[in-house]
């Protein structure tokens, strides 16, 4: 008798203790990585997506949260028993995964506005080279600014939580925008009206546009997936699962466009593999024999032909972000472990590893030329540094000493001056500006003190350089790029990003792409 009652009691506390973890996992974690573990703010929380974490890990992520992203810790507000039970939750896998696939997409898409009823020429008289979409996260919201008066000309709320650089079309006149709960969002930068969405992931990483302007892709956390999407209508064309073909799938780290090789370059997280997928019509010829699966996409008319094979790169490590040299010949890539690889895309493979220091954050890096030798240079979201590195040689050439760890760099070519911010340092109010020509720190500046101060973009013509002030109450500074001197400070709700369209379509060396 005192046996079954011993059990019954033990077996009241483990369900006690299941419900203790359930309260506390609605209390602190469900607001970013979503009521159901599918992810928001924050990735899923997903046995799925926690494979290069080990528990014991993920335990002192809870406690002391995870540098580089918006995770804090919570060693304040609970114990250690407690972060064990949320990590263990975290491992523990659904009753049912969700399934988000061609059907899912489709039936999320709403076509706001036809393409066709498009108006033919712009309703304002801005530039429309010189706009920029700026990212207000704070409320959710976009503004599109007038790059040449500095004069907000729309302002309109988009998905939540948006991550990863506004990507446009090859004529600048469309931007599409995506965030991390897996929405695109196509807008009409002639007349300020939202075309179409479509939810082409339940959390996803960004998204990137073909340089033919023909297709939308999504790089997916949940599902592992690439999803290929109908640029003009956001139509579902192909969803293409993230794994090595033998059972095992992988997040996606980022996709981006390359476009000489008319191409989108992939990396995947839990895979050392690189995938590049042709976006055009004669692809297979330019493939045959690299290439694992041929398929056609949709036919649309007869204009969209979508075949979207997958060449795989074997690589030597993960990749979690990278950069592109100038010709799209190679790609520098890094885990968040710091070792980076040099892939070359033409003989597809790795041709050389290097120690960087810290956490580099390729994706944040910037083209630019010393006496003729190309150079890149890359911000560290762990040490105060910046790596310049030799895009001949691939050696590191310096390291550029910062009062701290930041996430982004950008330069222009009509400027010498590169900024970069200390967000992730106890400075992070400060941004600094190097010097291309010397490779050393030519000035600090501190727009709001006390405030985050990050995410520079230019001016079209690099005149002008636009800095968030990254606040609730936060605003973007405008400052003459010369002389340092500010020129306007706009209110906005904690800006993140900002993307000049002529830098961008012009694929400038300065931005990200
Ligand atoms: Fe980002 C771009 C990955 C955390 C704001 N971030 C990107 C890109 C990648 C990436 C791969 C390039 C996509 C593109 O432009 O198409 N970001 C990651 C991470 O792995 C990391 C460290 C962890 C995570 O939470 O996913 C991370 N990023 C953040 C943040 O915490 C930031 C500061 C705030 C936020 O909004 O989430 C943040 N990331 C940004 C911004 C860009 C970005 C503003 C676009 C930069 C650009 O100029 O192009």
């Amino acid at each position: 008798m005192i046996r079954i009652l011993a059990g019954l009691m033990l077996l009241a506390s483990t369900a006690l203790a299941q419900d203790d973890t359930a309260k506390l996992y609605a209390e602190h974690c469900a607001q970013c990585h979503g009521p159901e573990r599918l992810g928001g703010l924050g990735p899923a929380l997903l046995p799925e997506n926690l494979g290069r974490l080990r528990p014991a890990e993920a335990v002192k992520v809870i406690l002391e949260g995870r540098p580089a992203t918006q995770m804090q810790g919570f060693a304040d507000k609970i114990g250690k028993e407690q972060a064990e039970a949320l990590a263990k939750l975290a491992y523990t896998p659904l009753a049912t995964l969700p399934v988000w696939g061609m059907a899912e997409i489709e039936q999320s898409r709403i076509v706001h506005a036809k393409p066709d009823s498009r108006p033919a020429k712009p309703i304002h008289s801005a530039d429309p080279l010189n706009l920029f979409t700026v990212v207000e996260t704070g409320d959710h919201h976009v503004t599109i600014l007038d790059g040449d008066r500095f004069e907000p000309l729309a302002r309109f709320p988009s998905r939540f939580a948006l991550h990863g650089g506004a990507k446009y079309s090859p004529d600048g006149r469309y931007v599409y925008l995506g965030s991390r709960d897996g929405w695109i969002s196509k807008y009409d930068l002639y007349d300020f009206a939202l075309v179409a969405e479509a939810r082409a992931g339940i959390n996803s990483r960004n998204i990137a546009v073909s340089s033919d302007g023909r297709y939308v892709i999504a790089a997916n956390y949940l599902p592992h997936s690439l999803a290929v999407l109908d640029a003009r209508d956001l139509k579902p064309l192909k969803v293409i699962e993230a794994g090595d073909g033998k059972g095992k799938t992988s997040r996606v780290s980022a996709v981006y466009t390359a476009p000489p090789r008319q191409s989108f370059i992939a990396a995947l997280k839990d895979l050392k593999e690189l995938w590049e997928i042709p976006y055009a019509d004669d692809a297979k010829p330019i493939y045959r024999g690299l290439v694992h699966s041929y398929e056609k996409g949709m036919v649309e008319g007869q204009a969209i032909l979508g075949p979207f094979p997958v060449r795989r790169i074997e690589i030597e490590d993960y990749l979690d972000d990278f950069f592109f040299d100038p010709p799209y010949a190679n790609l520098i890539g890094a885990s968040r472990e710091g070792k980076a690889q040099v892939v070359n895309l033409l003989v597809g493979r790795t041709i050389k590893t290097l120690a960087l220091p810290g956490m580099p954050h390729l994706g944040s890096g910037i083209a630019f030329a010393k006496d003729g030798v190309p150079l890149m240079a890359t911000p560290n979201l762990k040490e105060g540094a910046i790596s310049v590195i030799d895009m001949k040689s691939w050696q590191v050439v310096t390291r550029i000493d910062t009062p701290g760890p930041g996430f982004f760099l950008r330069g222009h070519e009509n400027s010498p001056f590169a900024w970069t911010d200390l967000m992730m340092s106890k400075n992070k109010d400060t941004l600094v500006i190097l010097d291309t020509r010397t490779l050393q720190v030519a000035r600090t500046l501190t727009p709001a003190p006390g405030k985050t101060a990050a995410h520079v973009e230019f001016t079209k013509d690099g005149k002008y350089a636009l800095v968030s002030i990254w606040e609730m109450d936060g605003a973007l500074v405008i400052y003459d790029a010369q002389t340092f001197a500010e020129v306007k400070r706009l209110p906005m709700k904690k800006p993140s990003g900002k993307y000049n369209v002529g830098n961008k379509i012009g694929y400038s060396s300065g931005t990200s792409h």
